[in-house]
Parts: structure tokens; C-alpha cells; sequence
């Protein structure tokens, strides 16, 4: 099972009642798993994606209230927008057991950064649980629930993508007995209604359950402490980071000669096993990715508990990125003063081959791709300067050459919010860029901002009828609930001039119609204020995947061909491409037939095949 799966997995034993999330790589797969078991099992689970990582958070918490089993499924970012509510939820506490699964991403492998949320748990007091592989990510979220229940806790189950997107066997489990469990509302109003009379004493109801957790961490099933008689160097590690210890122990011949410390809850930190640890070694190293955050508890202990050991770390190890066997080897065998056994002839890997590198592109008939195209073709006509605002999407791809139509993306929704600000500044057409997913998840804000304060940019709504880069999950403008249901479509023009966007401000374009879209860019620049185009056209993959029809690709009139080259320089759709004789031709297998570059093509060259 692909780990992600296995987490479902783990739900499913736990009687999981309510799960709520949001897409995000590298968690997605676990909603999508986990809504193939329900559809399997009558529907038993209430299951949502929602608008964004915020109202799943919330969605859960309210489950929980009601006492059910509840699950919030998000990547580490989405913790950012959920962090409004979860800074104060650990107050309260769960009722009905309550998990938040944060799916770290480090590496960037698909992410605008690799924040470390371990530091969430430390922030918000919150316990934090890692496991080393599959097998154990479904046995630890399953546990994570009695835990909840007992300790009356939320609990942050951290992964990272080695683990979510890993492949491997799992035991499947037996069903835990809940018990006949009623649900609704608790009641518990003071507990629940955070005015500040309550707050301060959840607070200390918050401290009193982090203590009982902090003694208990010594306990914790899946932390486990492993003395070696007279070993005097030690290692302290949790999740993927220490299976690559393991495999490095291994490869090295150090099996049995080192103590090691496995966390399985990396907040809080079991102390009497580490002051153990310490009084067994005289080095301890700790093997961790990213921020040195079990370092610098580590150190803090031994000074506390007056232990005379070194403790070393990030000397030893980076701290971005992600580590593998080859770098765990390198800082255990530096840190150990031995030498590298490996530095010549590469670590053995297991048989995994690292795949081809290949520069990010959007599809071939991304209908993106037009939209883009035609805002930069406005404005090179216009002689003005655009800012081109980005978001999250398929559509940030279009800062890459040839397109180069992205000049921001920071998170999601704000590329409305920056074009507000940077159209204060900036003297020419300012376009906030977005897709319609994001749209929904955030970006409505900015847009109701952009009409309070009647600020001068163009919001292009990047309308592709699905969330795209994520995998093709539905989203209110969609209407399609996570089930494969229908819920209620919301399109986004309803919302647009519900934000108070004049109608005469509003255009609603073909993106794969390029003088529609361009005509609509032309108009919309001519005027003032905020100003939104919804440019629409089903995403060419996943309509394909759909319909299962097979695309008509186009094809090169050879005698009209000039070889201007613009359909390949300018526009960059990955289906046409250079022969070895230096002619464009058609890669039909990538070709989906939006035919958007027929418009594009000067001499009329490029034509539908028959
Ligand atoms: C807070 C947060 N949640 C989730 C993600 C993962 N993510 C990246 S892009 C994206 C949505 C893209 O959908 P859409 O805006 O419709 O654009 P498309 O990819 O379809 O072009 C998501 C959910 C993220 N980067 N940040």
C-alpha cells in the first residue's frame, strides 16, 4: 500500500466518524483512500473536502465535540490557515478523539517552503506523533485515537512525503470496539466558548494534561529505548530519519553497538528514557530533518539534569532538505570518527532508481496556457508593464519560459491580496491570478477587499472546473462532493458579484478561445478598478480521463509552415515539437486538441487532423 493509504487504513480501524481536509500533497491520498473504504463500507464515515484547511480543522473539532472519532487531514502549509483555530482548540481539548494529520514536505517537492511543523506541537502544546514506516503510520494514527480519548487531547500525526508517498506491505488490523456511542453536542459550553474567563482556565486545564502527556511520553507504545551494554555512543532519532539509522547501522556493521533512542511521539519528550540514555553514553547524536528541534531539547536536558555528554546534530546533518541513506551514513560515521566505507562507491540503495529529471511544464492543451499567452500578448501590444500576481496552481508553471507570466506566489489566496497591495504602487494593469479552486479556499477574501477599497486590479480567475495540481479533486465550484455525490455547484461569477464586482466589470471567457480572452484582457485594462475575468475550460487531463475519449491531435501543413518557431518559442505546448530535420511536427500522443495553437500560428500552418 502506498503509505497514505495505510493511514486511511488506520482510520477505518479506529471507527474514524467524521474526516474533513483539504488537498494538498503529500496528505491527498489519504481522503481519497479513505472515501474509497467508505464508499465500500455503506457511507459510514461523514467525509468532506472542504473549502480550505480552516473550516476541515473546524469541521473536526465540532465532530469531536459531538463525541465522535474525528480527522482533519491537511499538508504542513494548510496548517497555517487552520493554526487560527488549533492554537486555541489544544485549550479545549477533544471530547470524541480528534487527529490533525500534518504531511511535512521536506525537499520542497511540492511546496513553496519545508516548514518543520514539529513546532506547532511545541507552540501549541499539542503531543506530536511520527512513525519510521508504513506499517507503523497505520498502527500509530489507529493508537492516536484511544490517546485522544484518554488524555482528552488533539493529537498532530507528522509525516513527510518519504512516508506518505513510500510504498509497502501492512498488516491490516481488526476494527477497534468503541463501543454504541452516542453522538451530538456535549453541551459543554464554558469548555467550548473561549471569552477569556474560560480561556484562562482551559489554559491551565491545557497545562495540567501537557504534564500528565510529558510523564506518560516514557511510556508511549511506539517510543522505544534500546541500551547496549558499553556502547558509548548513542543516537536519538523518530520517523524516516530512523529508518535511514537503521539501514546506516546496518550498512556499517554497527548493529548492536550503538544505543539508540526512537521517538515515536516527538512532543513531548519522554526525559527519564533520554536522562537514561545519557547516564548509558558518552555521545549522543541526534539524526533529524530540518530544524534541530530534538537537538536543542536534548541539550537543554542534559544541562538541566547536569548530565556531562555531547550531544551533537546539524553539525552533522543539514538542515533543508530532505536526508537519505547515503548523507544518515555520512554524519554517523563522521560524528563516529570512522571512515566512510561508502564514499567511493555510492550506498547501496535497495534497487530504486532515481527518476529522470524533466523541467516543469504545463500540459500539453493546458487550457492555462492560452490565458497566459494572451495577457502576454496584450501586453506587449499595449507597451505597459504588467504585474502578474500568482497563486497555487497548475498555472504558477507559467513563470517558466516561454510563458514567464508569474512574477509572485507566495501562498495560497494571496495573489489577490499582493495585487491589492502592489496596485497601489504600480502604474499599469495589475493582475492577480488564480485558479478556482484557490479561488474558494482564500482568494474571496482579497477579492471583497479589492471592492471595499475599490482597488485597481484585474482579477483572473484561472477556471478549470477541477483542483488540478493536486490530483483532480472537486471543489464548490464543482458541486461534486468527495463521495462522487452531487452537493451544491457554486459558480464563482455568483460569488464575484456577490463581493459587489459591477457586471460590466465581469467577463466571462473561453480561456481555449485566445481573441475571446484576448479581447476580454484588452477591456478589462482600458478600465479602473476591480475587475475580475473568469477564464473557463475544463482542465484537458482530467476531461480526458472522464470522457476516455481519445483527442483529435492537429497536424503541420507542411507547405504553409514558415518555421517562425512562435508555437514553439512563444507558446511552448510540449506537443509540438522540433524533428531532427529541424521542422515542427505533432507529438500525437501528447497532443489533447484544444487546438488553441491553430489561433496562435501566423501563417495558418498548424490544422485539425481529419
Ligand atoms: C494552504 C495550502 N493548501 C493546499 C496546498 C496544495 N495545493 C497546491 S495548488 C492547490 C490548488 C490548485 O487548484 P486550482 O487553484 O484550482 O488550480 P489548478 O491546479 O487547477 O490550476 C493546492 C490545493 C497548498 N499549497 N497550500
Amino acid at each position: 500500500m502506498l503509505g497514505n493509504e495505510g493511514i486511511a487504513r488506520g482510520l477505518y480501524e479506529a471507527r474514524v466518524k467524521v474526516a474533513a481536509g483539504y488537498p494538498g500533497t503529500p496528505s491527498t491520498e489519504t481522503m481519497e483512500a479513505l472515501a474509497e473504504i467508505n464508499k465500500f463500507h455503506g457511507q459510514e464515515i461523514k467525509m468532506e473536502w472542504s473549502t480550505n484547511e480552516m473550516v476541515a480543522f473546524e469541521i473536526a473539532l465540532g465532530a469531536s465535540m459531538c463525541n465522535a472519532r474525528s480527522f482533519a487531514c491537511m499538508k504542513h502549509v494548510g496548517v497555517n490557515v487552520a493554526a487560527d483555530a488549533f492554537m486555541t482548540a489544544t485549550y479545549g481539548g477533544s471530547h470524541g478523539g480528534f487527529v490533525l494529520l500534518s504531511a511535512d514536505d521536506p525537499a520542497c517537492h511540492s511546496s513553496q517552503n519545508e516548514q518543520d511543523n514539529r513546532y506547532y506541537g511545541l507552540h501549541a502544546l499539542c503531543p506530536v506523533f511520527e512513525a519510521i514506516n508504513i506499517q507503523e503510520a497505520k498502527d500509530t494514527i489507529k493508537y492516536a485515537f484511544d490517546f485522544s480519548e484518554k488524555f482528552h487531547s488533539l493529537v498532530m500525526m507528522r509525516t513527510t512525503t518519504r512516508l506518505n508517498h513510500a510504498r509497502g506491505d501492512l498488516v491490516l488490523g481488526e476494527r477497534v470496539d468503541i463501543g454504541e456511542r452516542s453522538y451530538d453536542f456535549d453541551g459543554d459550553s464554558a469548555r467550548w466558548t473561549f471569552l477569556p474567563s474560560n480561556a484562562r482556565i482551559q489554559r491551565a486545564k491545557l497545562l495540567e494534561r501537557y504534564d500528565a502527556i510529558r510523564e506518560f511520553s516514557n511510556d508511549f507504545p511506539f517510543t522505544r529505548l534500546d541500551i547496549v551494554d558499553g556502547a558509548k555512543m548513542g543516537i536519538i532519532s523518530s520517523g524516516v530519519p530512523y529508518s535511514y539509522v537503521n539501514d546506516a547501522l546496518h550498512n556499517l556493521g554497527l548493529e548492536g553497538k550503538v544505543s539508540t533512542l526512537k521517538l515515536g511521539m516527538v512532543f513531548p519528550f519522554p526525559e527519564e528514557l533520554m536522562k537514561r540514555l545519557y547516564q548509558n553514553v558518552d555521545r549522543v547524536l541526534v539524526v533529524e530533518e530540518l530544524d534541530p528541534f530534538i537537538e536543542d531539547f536534548a541539550k537543554k536536558l542534559a544541562y538541566e539534569a547536569g548530565a556531562r555528554i555531547e550531544i551533537e546534530g546539524k553539525r552533522f546533518f543539514s538542515r533543508k532538505g530532505e536526508l537519505d541513506l547515503t548523507s544518515t551514513i555520512a554524519g554517523i560515521t563522521k560524528f563516529a570518527g570512522m571512515a566512510n566505507p561508502f564514499v567511493n562507491i555510492g550506498v547501496p540503495t535497495g534497487g530504486y532508481h532515481k527518476a529522470s529529471p524533466r523541467p516543469p511544464v504545463l500540459c500539453p492543451g493546458c487550457s492555462h496556457r492560452s490565458t497566459l499567452y494572451a495577457m502576454r500578448l496584450v501586453e506587449q501590444k499595449s507597451k505597459r508593464k504588467f504585474v502578474y500576481s500568482g497563486d497555487i496552481g497548475c498555472y504558477t508553471l507559467g513563470f517558466y519560459k516561454p510563458t514567464e507570466a508569474i512574477d509572485t506566489c507566495i501562498c495560497m489566496g494571496a495573489s489577490i491580496g499582493l495585487a491589492n497591495g502592489i496596485g497601489k504602487l504600480h502604474d499599469g494593469p495589475v493582475f492577480a491570478i488564480i485558479g478556482d479552486s484557490t479561488f474558494f479556499h482564500s482568494g474571496v477574501q482579497g477579492l471583497i477587499d479589492a471592492v471595499y477599497n475599490q482597488n485597481d486590479i484585474i482579477v483572473m480567475i484561472l477556471d478549470n472546473s477541477v483542483t488540478a495540481m493536486t490530483g483532480f479533486q472537486p471543489h464548490p465550484g464543482t458541486g461534486i462532493k468527495i463521495s462522487g455525490e452531487r452537493g451544491t455547484r457554486i459558480p464563482p461569477e455568483q460569488i464575484v458579484l456577490g463581493a459587489g464586482v459591477k457586471e460590466d466589470d465581469l467577463w466571462i471567457v473561453d480561456s481555449n478561445k485566445l481573441p475571446e480572452v484576448t479581447m476580454a484582457i484588452e477591456e478589462a485594462i482600458a478600465k479602473k478598478g476591480p475587475r475580475v475575468i473568469i477564464s473557463r475550460h475544463p482542465c484537458a487531463l482530467h476531461e480526458a480521463s472522464v470522457t476516455k475519449m481519445k483527442p483529435v491531435p492537429v497536424c503541420i501543413d507542411k507547405e504553409k509552415c514558415t518555421n517562425c518557431m512562435i508555437c514553439i518559442k512563444s507558446f511552448g505546448c510540449p506537443a509540438l515539437t522540433l524533428s531532427e530535420e529541424g521542422e515542427v511536427v505533432v507529438n500525437e500522443m501528447q497532443c489533447n486538441g484544444c487546438e488553441v495553437c491553430i489561433s496562435i500560428c501566423p501563417s495558418g500552418a498548424i490544422k485539425k487532423k481529419d
